[in-house]
């Protein structure tokens, strides 16, 4: 049996990486990553374009201004989002019946219905938060760009998802090699607001407090194959259930034709098989179910290595730390 060690941060072993056991601790874990940006990288499609690089700017410093338990602030969306955001809805509208999880289409249609998702719409998040708060216990925080894969994993221990809040460069609109509000909220928002999926996320986030760099690199891989890029079966059909297949029209029609490799997921693999974030994966992971996936994860996670356990306390949105001895 467990004892619950009281929260004092010199009972876990100094060896041990710090982490948040509070979700306000989630402040503390905004270690971006300088990729991608449209200020130092000459192939971002807005890395010439001075205007579009302002309201970047403009949007990031909400992010950066964020603290917890704020509420997030509207961003005000010019006319050339809307018609990037519109031409990627209207178009993955279509595809979503054919080719989305059946829990991403239930979830798609109450977002239209209570949280204002339409093609001449860009919902705000905090709509979409509280929304979500509602339906799987998960919430948004806006986050200015790509975080560290520990920080950004240590949110959802917490049921929190770090959510961009600017919108791709118009000049491409159907695949984005950095996320933007777009794939968050057609890609994640819908598979977060399900509670099952809410559950899967968030033991990846939990497996990830604490643990050595070599261990956060395989559940960052694993959640790129899973969240990401996942597919799965679901009553005899291959469907997406990764958020950057749903929302990208043109890689979600790609990972599902017979052009990638498509090979069965396996925890243990998948996590040491490398990816690039350029372009259209060419490997992609299905799951026999996604019960399947959660199982073989939830045992994948457990034999990772860690001198004590952790337990989200809901009441307190807290982190127990166990004795593992
Ligand atoms: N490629 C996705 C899109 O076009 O919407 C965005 C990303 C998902 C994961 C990394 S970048
Ligand atoms: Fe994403």
């Amino acid at each position: 049996l467990h004892d619950v060690i009281s929260l004092n941060e010199s009972t876990i072993p100094n060896s041990v990486p710090w982490f948040p056991t509070h979700i306000s601790d989630l402040d503390k874990c905004h270690h971006l990553l300088t990729k991608f940006e449209p200020d130092l990288d000459s192939n971002h499609p807005g890395f010439s374009d001075p205007i579009y690089r302002a309201r970047r700017t403009k949007v990031a410093e909400i992010a950066f201004k964020y603290r917890w338990g704020q509420t997030i602030p509207e961003v005000e969306y010019t006319e050339e989002d809307i018609r990037t955001w519109g031409v990627v809805y209207r178009k993955l509208k279509e595809l979503f019946p054919t080719h989305a999880s059946k829990r991403h289409v239930k979830v798609f249609t109450l977002l239209e219905k209570e949280c204002g998702y339409s093609e001449n719409n860009i919902p705000q998040l905090e709509t979409v938060s509280n929304f979500m708060k509602k339906k799987s216990g998960f919430q948004l925080r806006p986050v200015a760009g790509l975080l560290s894969a520990r920080d950004f994993l240590a949110s959802l221990a917490f049921r929190v998802f770090q959510c961009t809040q600017y919108v791709r460069h118009g000049s491409e609109p159907d695949h984005s090699p950095e996320p933007d509000c777009v794939h968050e909220l057609l890609g994640h928002v819908p598979m977060l607001a399900d509670a099952e999926f809410a559950q899967f996320s968030q033991d990846i986030g939990l497996a990830s407090l604490g643990a050595a760099d070599d261990d956060i690199e395989k559940l960052a891989t694993l959640y790129w194959f899973t969240v990401e890029f996942g597919l799965c079966n679901e009553d005899g059909q291959v469907l997406a259930i990764g958020a950057g297949l749903l929302s990208s029209f043109g890689e979600l029609m790609h990972a599902l034709s017979d052009v990638p490799e498509h090979r069965p997921f396996v925890a243990e693999t998948t996590a040491v098989q490398s990816y690039q974030d350029q372009d259209y994966q060419p490997i992609y992971f299905v799951a026999e179910s996604f019960e399947d996936m959660k199982e073989r994860m939830r045992k994948f996670a457990a034999n990772i290595p860690r001198p004590f356990e952790v337990r989200f306390d809901p009441y307190t949105q807290r982190i127990d730390v166990l004795n593992n001895t």
